[in-house]
C-alpha cells in the first residue's frame, strides 16, 4: 500500500496527513486545536497563560489527547489500514518528564482507555516547559561557565546556551525541584515523546530536534559527555538514544491498531522537530535551496553543505533529517516590525505594497534598523528602530520611502547575519503569511541574487514527516517525493532584476548603522 502518514505537534495545534506517493495525492487532513477543541486544559493558544519569570509550559496531556482526537477524525476520512509508513514532528525545545511508571504503562496501552488516562501517573512533571520558556537566563550563564564561555557551547553543540533550549530547561528544573528530577526515569522531547507512544516504548531523539537541547555534539552526532555533566547530574541515564533522522524506531502500537484500524507491522520513522521536517516538507532538504518563512518572527534555515556553526552566536545547527546539518536563524523583528510601519502611516497592505512601485531599489540611500522590539539577530535592544536618510524621512514623513526601507533593512540584514552559513543558493522558497506578497518577494529575489519561489505546499511539517516516512519505508527517494508534492506556484518566480552593486553598498551602510547603534 502507498499510504504514509505525517504528524505535526505544533504550539497551538496537532495537524496530521496522508499522502498516496503513487498519485501525488493528499488523502486525508485533520488538525485538532488545542484551545478550541480542548479548553479544559485552559491553554487558549497552546500554553498555560501568566507564566512567571519567563515560564511558559503547555500540559502534554493535552498534546495526548488531541492526538487521540485527530487519529480518529483520520480514521473518518479514510481506511488508516492503507497507511505502511508513518513519521512525525514536534514543535522543538519543549520536554516531557517521566518516571518510574513509564516504560510498563506506554508497553500496555489498552484501547480501553484514553492515552492521557493512562499515562497521566507516569509523569513526574505535569507541566512542560516549551519553547517560549525564557525563564533559563541564569542556567544558560551556568552552563556557559562551566564549560569555558559561549563559543564552546556553539562549537560543540551548534547553538550558544539558549534559554529555550532544552538543556538549560532541564537544568532549572533539577535546581528548583531535584526531588522530582530524582524520580524522572526518561525525558523526552515532544517528538520523541509522541513517537515513543505510537511504538509503545522509548523512541530515540533525531539529530534534527536533539540539536536543539545544546546537550548533542554535531560533529559526532550523540550525547557530549561534557554538555551533559555541564547541565545536571546523571543526566545520560534519563535521556534515549540518538538517531539519524532515516532511523525505523518501531512499529505501530497494538493500542492504535485496536483501536483505530491500522494495520499490524506498520514501521514509523523516527520523528523530528518542526522546523527540520519543514525543510523536507518544503522539498529543500538538499543543499542548493533555502526556505524563508515569514511569519511573525521571520525564520531562514537551509541544508547545509558542510557542519559550520554561528561564529556570533545567534544561529543555530540542527541535523538534517535527511542527512548532514542544516542551519536556522530566527529574526523577532519579522511581519510585527512591517505591520508596524504600515499602521504608523494608517496603510492598508495595497498601500504597503504599491509603496515599493512609488520608490526605487536601494532607498536612495535611505536606510532603516527596523528593530520594534529585541532582536536576537543580531542580539540588540533598541529603543526605537533607527533611521537614516534625511530630516523628513528620520522624522517619519515619508511614508513610502519608511516602508521600502523597513523590508530592504530586514532582509538586507538577514544576508549579513546568515553569510556564516556560507550558502550560494540557486532558488529561495518563501512560505509563511508575507510570502503571498509579490513586492517583498522580489526585495529577497534583489538581495540575495537567487530566484525566489512560493510553494503550493500547506502544511510542510506534517508533509515532511509524511515524505521521510515514505522514503524510508516505501522505497521512494526523497527527491521523487519532492517532485511529486512540493510543486512551485504558477507564476510566483521572481528574479533579481536590480544591478548587485546596489545591495551590496545598501548591506556595508546598514552593517555601519548596526555598529554605530551598538556602540
Ligand atoms: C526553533 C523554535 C521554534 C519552535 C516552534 O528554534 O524555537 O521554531 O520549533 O515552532
Amino acid at each position: 500500500m502507498a499510504y504514509a502518514l505525517g504528524i505535526d505537534s505544533s504550539t497551538q495545534s496537532c495537524s496530521a496527513l496522508i499522502i498516496n506517493i503513487n498519485e501525488g495525492k493528499v488523502v486525508a487532513e485533520a488538525s485538532v486545536n488545542f484551545g478550541a477543541q480542548l479548553p479544559q486544559y485552559h491553554a487558549p493558544s497552546g500554553f498555560i497563560p501568566d507564566g512567571e519569570n519567563g515560564e511558559v509550559h503547555s500540559d502534554p496531556l493535552m498534546w495526548l489527547d488531541a492526538l487521540d482526537m485527530l487519529l480518529e477524525d483520520l480514521a473518518g476520512q479514510c481506511d488508516l489500514s492503507k497507511v505502511s509508513a508513518v513519521s512525525g514532528a514536534g514543535q522543538q525545545h519543549g520536554s516531557v518528564y517521566l518516571n518510574s511508571q513509564w516504560t510498563h504503562r506506554v508497553k500496555a496501552l489498552s484501547p480501553d482507555q484514553p492515552l492521557s488516562e493512562q499515562l497521566a501517573p507516569a509523569l513526574s512533571r505535569t507541566t512542560s516547559p516549551i519553547w517560549m520558556d525564557s525563564s533559563t537566563s541564569l542556567e544558560c550563564q551556568e552552563i556557559a561557565a562551566e564549560l569555558g564561555g559561549d563559543e564552546v557551547i556553539c562549537a560543540k553543540s551548534g547553538s550558544i546556551a539558549v534559554e529555550r533550549f532544552t538543556g538549560p530547561q532541564i537544568r532549572r528544573f533539577w535546581k528548583n525541584d531535584t526531588a522530582a528530577y530524582e524520580q524522572t526515569e526518561r525525558i523526552h522531547l515532544v517528538s520523541s515523546f509522541l513517537c515513543s507512544v505510537l511504538i509503545g516504548g522509548d523512541a530515540a531523539i533525531d539529530t534534527g530536534d536533539g540539536a536543539g537541547m545544546n546537550l548533542v555534539n554535531i560533529e559526532y552526532w550523540d550525547w557530549d559527555q561534557e554538555l551533559l555533566d555541564a547541565t545536571a547530574p546523571d543526566l545520560k541515564d534519563k535521556l534515549p538514544d540518538v538517531a539519524q533522522g532515516n532511523t525505523v524506531v518501531g512499529e505501530l502500537a497494538g493500542y492504535f491498531i485496536e483501536k483505530y484500524g491500522f494495520a499490524a507491522g506498520v514501521p514509523v520513522t523516527v520523528f523530528s522537530g518542526d522546523n527540520p521536517s519543514s525543510l523536507v516538507g518544503m522539498g529543500a532538504s538538499q543543499p542548493g535551496k533555502l526556505v524563508i518563512s515569514l511569519g511573525t518572527s521571520d525564520t531562514f534555515f537551509a541544508a547545509m553543505p558542510s557542519v559550520v556553526a554561528d561564529p556570533a552566536g545567534c544561529g543555530h545547527v540542527f541535523g538534517n533529517p535527511s542527512g548532514g546539518s542544516m542551519s536556522l536563524q530566527c529574526f523577532v523583528n519579522g511581519s510585527l516590525a512591517r505591520e508596524a510601519v504600515k499602521d504608523r502611516f494608517g496603510y492598508d497592505w495595497e498601500q504597503f505594497s504599491d509603496a515599493f512601485a512609488k520608490t526605487h531599489v536601494g532607498n536612495g540611500g535611505k536606510r532603516m534598523l527596523p528593530f520594534f522590539s529585541p532582536e536576537t539577530s543580531p542580539r540588540i535592544e533598541l529603543a526605537a528602530p533607527v533611521l537614516t536618510g534625511g530630516d523628513a524621512f528620520e522624522n517619519w514623513q515619508e511614508a513610502d520611502a519608511a516602508i521600502r526601507a523597513c523590508v530592504e533593512g530586514q532582509f538586507l540584514n538577514m544576508k549579513l547575519r546568515t553569510a556564516w552559513m556560507q550558502l550560494a543558493p540557486e532558488v529561495i522558497y518563501l512560505t509563511g503569511g508575507a510570502s503571498k506578497n509579490d513586492a517583498i518577494a522580489q526585495v529577497i529575489a534583489d538581495i540575495f541574487q537567487a530566484n525566489v519561489q512560493r510553494l503550493v505546499v500547506s502544511g510542510s511539517v506534517a508533509l515532511g514527516a509524511a515524505m521521510r516516512a515514505a522514503s524510508n519505508s516505501l522505497g521512494k527517494s526523497l527527491p521523487e517525493l519532492e517532485s511529486l508534492f512540493c510543486q512551485p506556484e504558477p507564476d510566483s518566480k521572481r528574479i533579481p532584476r536590480s544591478d548587485p552593486s546596489i545591495y551590496s553598498k545598501a548591506a556595508h551602510e546598514l552593517e555601519g548603522l548596526l555598529t554605530s547603534a551598538v556602540n
